[in-house]
């Protein structure tokens, strides 16, 4: 596996901060109303509440796989925070914080986890006929970069119909390799989009360090060649990433254009459950940076200043703890999407030769044959 450095996933630490570790804060923290404040709170309970459920029903063979945020929370959030009603969110599969903050009904991400199909889920989880305003939040994407440039369209799309409206996309620092990330930067610079992109960088991308995936000094800096403003922020702070997020969506919105703008943060947990993260990399590395958290921090911060005591504390956690386990148990009661479903809403026409040979080995296999046997293809042209 070769040495395992250090250096190599500790980023330079010049990054814009206003809540330091011990729940201190330096320089102007962001007016934000108490119960703004308490919303934050719960959306962070919620978050690391769902992904533990989560995490411990993939250990069942529930899900076949599973992800999780612990210790990026605040990047989702503090960004999503910043969106109004009518806004769009572009999440990538790290930003549960943000889509939870904005009401994504759990009970319908747990059947979507569960691999069931958008039609399928809307046919056995039918949406409550009074939904509340929010922002338009688009499933996260398998293909890494990919919203970058769909983000961008989105924004334009806004601009070009006088709606004003911002598009928030995310993508992690590795997904920054990707040649959609550089198209849809470049159009965001030319055209002057609307929209605001989040790296959130966490150091690593699967087994590959940051400091393997550019040469770069940061990956903000990606930005100074699309001439796109940019910023570096402490991703576990969340009145940083609140307040860099929303001057730049005030300023997208006001027909000032795009920003990209770095989170640094640090993936606490293996890459997915299908990951070992040992493989890699050394314990201690994750110490250190628990000892950054971005929702100790925060309730650092909470208790320090009144807003937050012991009581609402597990209150929340109680009442995250009930609910979602409801939700997540109306998620799972949705009967899996037939397999062969697969076939039938991405294709133009009649299907291919290649297609319909899948679709009776899949027949095949599903009636407790071997496909590999009685499937061999031969005589199709
Ligand atoms: C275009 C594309 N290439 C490869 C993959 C496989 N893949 C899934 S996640 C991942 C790592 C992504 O790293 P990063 O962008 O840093 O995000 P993180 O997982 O760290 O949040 C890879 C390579 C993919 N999904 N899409």
């Amino acid at each position: 596996m070769g040495e395992k450095k250090w250096a190599e996933v500790r980023p330079r630490e010049d990054y814009f901060r206003i809540l330091n570790p011990d729940g201190s804060v330096e320089g102007t923290v962001p007016e934000v109303s108490r119960q703004e404040l308490l919303r934050w709170y719960e959306v962070l309970v919620e978050t690391r509440t769902f992904e533990a459920m989560v995490l411990r029903l993939q250990r069942r063979g529930v899900l076949s796989v599973a992800a999780s945020s612990r210790g990026e929370e605040a990047s989702g959030l503090g960004a999503a925070a910043a969106l109004q009603v009518g806004d769009w969110l572009f999440p990538a599969y790290r930003q549960l914080s943000a889509v939870l903050y904005w009401n994504a009904p759990v009970d319908r991400i747990m059947a979507g986890l569960m691999g069931n199909t958008p039609e399928h889920i809307r046919e056995h989880l039918p949406l409550p006929p009074e939904v509340p305003p929010g922002v338009n939040i688009l499933p996260y994407p398998v293909f890494l970069g990919a919203y970058v440039p769909l983000a961008v369209g989105c924004a334009l799309a806004d601009k070009l119909n006088g709606r004003k409206h911002v598009s928030l996309a995310f993508v992690g620092e590795g997904s920054t390799s990707e040649g959609d990330f550089h198209d849809g930067l470049n159009f965001a610079g030319v055209l002057e989009s609307p929209c605001v992109i989040i790296v959130q960088n966490n150091q690593w991308s699967i087994s590959v360090p940051a400091s393997r995936q550019t040469a770069a000094a940061t990956f903000a800096q990606k930005a100074v060649a699309y001439g796109l403003p940019h910023e570096r922020v402490d991703g576990n702070d969340i009145f940083a990433v609140y307040d860099t997020v929303k001057k730049a969506v005030d300023r997208a919105r006001a027909g000032g254009g795009a920003t990209v703008i770095e989170t640094v943060t640090y993936r606490i947990l293996d890459h997915n459950s299908a990951d070992a993260s040992a493989a890699y990399r050394t314990e201690d590395e994750a110490e250190y940076w628990k000892t950054l958290d971005p929702v100790e921090r925060f309730e650092k911060y909470l208790f320090n200043q009144g807003i937050l005591d012991q009581a609402t504390k597990t209150a929340m956690e109680e009442r995250a703890e009930k609910r979602l386990r409801e939700e997540i148990e109306r998620g799972r009661a949705v009967p899996p999407t037939p397999a062969d479903n697969m076939f039938l809403h991405h294709l133009q026409g009649e299907a291919g030769w290649s297609t319909q040979h899948q679709r009776d080995e899949l027949a095949c296999e599903l009636a407790g044959g071997n496909p590999f046997l009685d499937m061999t293809g031969e005589g199709m042209q």
